[in-house]
């Protein structure tokens, strides 16, 4: 009879115990998967296929960009991610590294950027915004973004009070 006891009790300890882990590991996986943006370019036009993206706050965001220029058009793209207020600042910047990504890679206004891309290709990249805000993008190819216009807001929110 004791022994029954004991077998009993340890299987009730193994399911809690089971049951801790099990809590611990989806929470892993809820905070694991954090916010992902998806942006891309419509065929030849020297354009985002979104100006104006909102999403919630999370510490990390994984972008991705797909350069959907027909292929054959030898049309390069890519986004860089701005931090608030920068806008004007980076693109004057940019003009005077005369479109030199190996230059304006370093510049202090960039958050993330993606490599120059090919048509057909595309990259994920993740950033840690740190704070909710309104996130300029552009592409930093000769005169997308400050002649052309290829560039929009990514507007991170504050999370929802649950
Ligand atoms: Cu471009």
């Amino acid at each position: 009879m004791l022994n029954r006891t004991i077998k009993i009790v340890s299987i009730l300890s193994f399911l809690v115990l089971n049951k801790q882990l099990l809590g611990k590991e989806q929470n892993k996986v809820v905070s694991k998967a954090g916010v992902t943006v998806s942006l891309s370019t419509k065929g030849n036009d020297i354009a985002f296929d979104q100006t104006s993206i909102q999403i919630p706050f999370a510490e990390t965001i994984t972008l991705t960009f797909a350069n959907q220029a027909l292929k054959g058009s030898e049309i390069l793209h890519n986004v860089a991610i701005l931090k608030p207020g920068s806008l004007d600042k980076f693109l004057n910047a940019l003009q005077l590294s005369g479109y030199d990504l190996d230059k304006i890679k370093n510049d202090p206004s960039i958050l993330i950027m993606t490599e120059a891309l090919p048509p057909g290709a595309s990259q994920s990249v993740e950033f840690h915004p740190g704070e909710p805000g309104f996130y300029p993008f552009v592409c930093v190819m000769a005169g997308h973004a400050d002649m052309l216009g290829m560039k929009g807001i990514l507007n991170i929110t504050k999370p929802l009070k649950k």
